[in-house]
């Protein structure tokens, strides 16, 4: 009897301790809806993570802010609640000044000029960076080149944008650029419809596919295409659930999500003509050509406020001009 006994126990703990090491759940958090480029990434790394771990790793994405805002999110990751995120980089603003250094305005020229900095040695500087305050830091995916939107006139050039209210992500440097330009910026999380709609806001700024996914075209009838800062997501990690994997595991999760995002950044960029076309038969008015280095001229000395006082972000900012002039 008592060997029966200590056999079914055996059989008990080998199939729990089995189960527990098979199985683990990862929560993924983003702000966004389905559909939107957080989701896109966030749903292509469960698909293939799933997939190449035969199972073993499992991903539950919590959308729509269902975690909170993306600061509230980035302190759960910071926490080890929650192991991952696909989180926007101007909210990062306030947990390590270096990410600041992607959202400086008008610095990538274009797409392939953001990949080849964010994919480089220097994106890697500022992916290391983050561990200080408890990130890993695994790579970049794509909100995309920011455009200003607003309810109340036509904007062509950096006159026209004094006075306008306009809603700014949770970043020191973001206030401070539309401060330059003559806005009256208010930093609020995401999402914003109803105070653009209710008019607390005039304005806002967002690459086109927000404008699509959140139907912004309903209730601002103005976009100027300033693309004024290039919006990157950082892929970020819990830097202690990281650290508590096995390296098989580790390299499995990076690699996917690298893979993820370079498939969601080719698959953003493919459709921004289409999403161009579509808003304006929504009754957008476009301006499409506006005085880009009169904007440009304005926020020039921004590099050498405050915000990028700290040697190694000031160093960074330097480089990354130099090689994106
Ligand atoms: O992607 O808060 C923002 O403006 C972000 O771009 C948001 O996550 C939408």
């Amino acid at each position: 009897m008592m060997r029966i006994i200590s056999y079914v126990a055996l059989l008990l703990l080998i199939s729990l301790t089995d189960n527990a090491q098979a199985e683990e759940t990862i929560k993924l958090g983003v702000v966004t809806k389905p559909g939107s480029a957080q989701n896109i990434v966030a749903e292509k790394f469960k698909e293939l993570v799933e997939a190449q771990s035969g199972g073993d790793l499992q991903v539950k994405i919590f959308h729509s802010g269902s975690l909170g805002n993306e600061t509230e999110i980035l302190q759960q990751i910071q926490m080890g609640t929650v192991e991952l995120g696909v989180i926007t980089s101007g909210p990062f603003d306030s947990f390590d000044p270096i990410v600041r250094v992607i959202d400086y305005p008008f610095l990538f020229k274009d797409h392939q000029q953001a990949d080849q900095i964010l994919d480089g040695p220097l994106g890697g500087e500022i992916l290391a960076s983050l561990e200080t305050s408890g990130f890993k830091g695994l790579c970049f995916s794509e909100n995309g080149f920011r455009n200003l939107t607003n309810s109340r006139k036509a904007v062509a050039d950096p006159g026209d944008i004094n006075g306008l209210k306009i809603r700014v992500m949770a970043s020191a440097l973001h206030k401070s650029i539309w401060q330059t330009l003559g806005a009256n910026p208010t930093p609020m999380p995401w999402p914003i419809y109803t105070e653009l709609e209710q008019k607390v806001i005039d304005g806002q700024e967002n690459p086109l596919w927000v404008l699509e996914v959140y139907k912004f075209y309903e209730i601002q009838k103005y976009m100027t295409l300033t693309r004024h800062v290039y919006s990157a997501h950082i892929d970020v990690a819990s830097l202690n659930w990281w650290n508590s994997l096995d390296e098989k595991k580790q390299a499995l999760i990076q690699k996917t999500m690298y893979e993820a995002a370079r498939f969601q950044r080719a698959e953003n960029r493919s459709k921004n003509e289409a999403r161009l076309q579509m808003l304006k038969e929504k009754g957008m008015q476009v301006e499409e050509h506006p005085d880009i280095e009169a904007f440009r001229g304005q926020v020039a000395d921004l590099k050498n406020i405050d915000l990028f006082a700290e040697p190694k972000v000031q160093k960074l900012l330097t480089k990354v001009i130099e090689k994106t002039k």
